[in-house]
């Protein structure tokens, strides 16, 4: 691989674990509870001592020092992690600890499995230590099996191996200047790339410190004195709608905008009321981050920036042809390089769908580049695919599962453009007998993750269709307030 290894013997993913960085009593402060790295590697040393050889380990991804412990330890002993959204619904949940193969499922002591968690419960004490020692896994294996929404169907799991995570973190400490001087705050669920390859990796192998605040409120943010941040697009609308909160923001080092769009005037009030103009990156589940504004560069209101070290972009229109980099012809953005995937685990479909011939990976995603290189996401190529709150949610999982209500004819879900969310979804209903909107809304809630459930649900007596009976989205989000 033509990556540049570095002096660190580069592709490691622990290294702030092994010493060398120094430590603290709170190097790690999560929710509230804090650790230093020798007890989260003793704690973790005694996860790895229980799961060692184990086919994977899925984890019950609370933001909790149990999860952090639990995911360490299967890195530690070389067993591919699967974390598993706490509040996802028996199907979801079935689907993801059955396709993953994962053994075990590891979860705080005292905290019971829901009724027919179909493997073996794990409980992790921080409190434990193991001294054993663990050769480094090679680069190449696993690291993560992660969860994504496609479109249609369950969620796939992307096969992530150790080394794309080392990448993209040394990519993104150099664009970033990213160092053990840091403390790295955030408040994001601990079962995405955001909040735990970045969020909680990220710091493991920098060496900065991490505060995890729980939840992502303006207040938490403010009382955290970090000096690096990380938020998704409505952590940051929100912050900026607390005038004195962001300017608690003002002695921090860098603000970093992600997982979804940042409109621009959140990016102007940020930078109003914080001093700093955030930084905005790009990436995906299957690319981890790929490109992104520079600490020591430009960080221009809308645009996503340049690609991380190592990264190759290229946008193609629809008819294959490369387009030019003029700022204004979108076409599809295809990334390569060593941050990305390895592929969907039990997908070959899914996989063929998702390369090209020529080894690149097609995003999805719509963008422009400028000549002088930087690229602005656009939108998305499928209105199928929903980011809300910065959670990438699949249309068609959340209709089938309406669509298992015995009142339901039919459904189509949509992500329809609001302010505090990105989008929203809405769900339009055919019925099929005596049902409300709220009791669909909690039949989804109890087979799906809450992010899923939708905001609206409008009881319809048909939906608009093309000739080939396919459902007219477009004209539901023109209904519904949307484009
Ligand atoms: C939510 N609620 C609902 C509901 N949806 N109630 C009724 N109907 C619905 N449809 C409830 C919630 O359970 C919560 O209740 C309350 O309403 C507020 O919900 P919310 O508006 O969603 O706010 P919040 O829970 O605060 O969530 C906002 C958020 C969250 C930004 C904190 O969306 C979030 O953590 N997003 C991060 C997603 C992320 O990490 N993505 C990264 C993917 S990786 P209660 O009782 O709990 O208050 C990636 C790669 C990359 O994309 O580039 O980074
Ligand atoms: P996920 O797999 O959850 O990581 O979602 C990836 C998707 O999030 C991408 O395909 C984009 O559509 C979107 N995304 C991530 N970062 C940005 C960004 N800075 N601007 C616009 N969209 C983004």
């Amino acid at each position: 691989m033509a990556w540049d290894e570095g002096e660190d013997g580069g592709m490691a993913l622990l290294t702030a674990l092994q010493g060398g960085f120094g430590d603290a009593a709170d190097a790690l402060r999560i929710d509230g509870r804090t650790l230093s790295r020798e007890d989260l590697l003793g704690a973790a040393t005694a996860v790895a001592d229980r799961v060692a050889g184990a086919p994977a380990l899925a984890v019950l991804a609370r933001p909790t020092v149990e999860t952090v412990t639990a995911v360490v330890g299967g890195l530690l002993a070389g067993v591919p992690v699967v974390p598993l959204p706490p509040d996802s619904g028996p199907k979801e949940r079935e689907h993801i600890l059955g396709d993953s193969g994962a053994a075990l499922l590891a979860h705080a002591v005292g905290e019971t499995l829901p009724e027919g968690t179909p493997v073996e419960g794990l409980p992790v004490d921080p409190g434990q230590r193991s001294a054993a020692t663990y050769a480094e896994p090679a680069a190449e294996s696993t690291g993560f099996v992660l969860y994504t929404s496609g479109t249609t169907g369950a969620p796939k799991g992307a096969v992530i191996r150790r080394e794309a995570i080392a990448a993209d973190l040394e990519a993104l400490a150099a664009a970033w200047r990213w160092t053990a001087e840091d403390t790295l705050v955030h408040g994001l669920p601990l079962f995405h790339v955001h909040g735990l390859l970045l969020g909680v990796l990220g710091a493991l192998r920098t060496g900065s410190r991490l505060v995890h605040t729980g939840r992502p409120t303006p207040e938490a943010y403010a009382a955290a004195g970090g000096s690096l941040y990380f938020g998704v697009p409505t952590v940051w609308s929100r912050l900026a709608a607390d005038p004195e909160a962001a300017a608690r923001l003002a002695s921090a080092r860098l603000l970093v905008s992600g997982s979804a769009p940042l409109p621009v005037p959140v990016f102007e009030k940020l930078a109003a009321l914080t001093g700093h103009a955030p930084i905005e990156r790009y990436g995906m589940t299957e690319s981890l981050i790929t490109v992104s504004t520079r600490a020591d560069g430009e960080r221009r209101p809308g645009s996503v920036g340049l690609p991380v070290d190592g990264v190759r972009t290229r946008l193609v229109g629809e008819d294959g042809e490369p387009v030019p980099y003029d700022g204004e012809t979108v076409g599809e953005l295809q990334v390569c390089g060593p941050t990305l995937f390895s592929g969907y685990l039990n997908r070959p479909d899914a996989d063929a769908e998702a390369w090209t011939a020529d080894g690149w990976f097609r995003t999805g995603d719509v963008a422009v580049i400028g000549a002088d290189g930087f690229h602005r996401i656009v939108g998305r190529a499928s209105v199928d695919l929903i980011k809300s709150g910065g959670y990438r949610i699949g249309a068609g999982e959340v209709e089938a599962a309406l669509r298992d209500h015995p009142s339901v004819a039919d459904a189509a879900v949509v992500g329809v453009p609001d302010e505090d969310l990105g989008q929203a979804i809405v769900a339009y209903v055919i019925p099929d007998g005596a049902v409300t909107g709220d009791q669909l809304t909690a039949f989804v809630a109890e087979r799906l993750s809450v992010h899923k459930r939708p905001r609206r649900v409008v009881l319809v007596p048909e939906l608009p269709r093309n000739a080939l009976g396919k459902v007219l989205k477009k004209q539901l989000l023109a209904e519904a307030g949307g484009r």
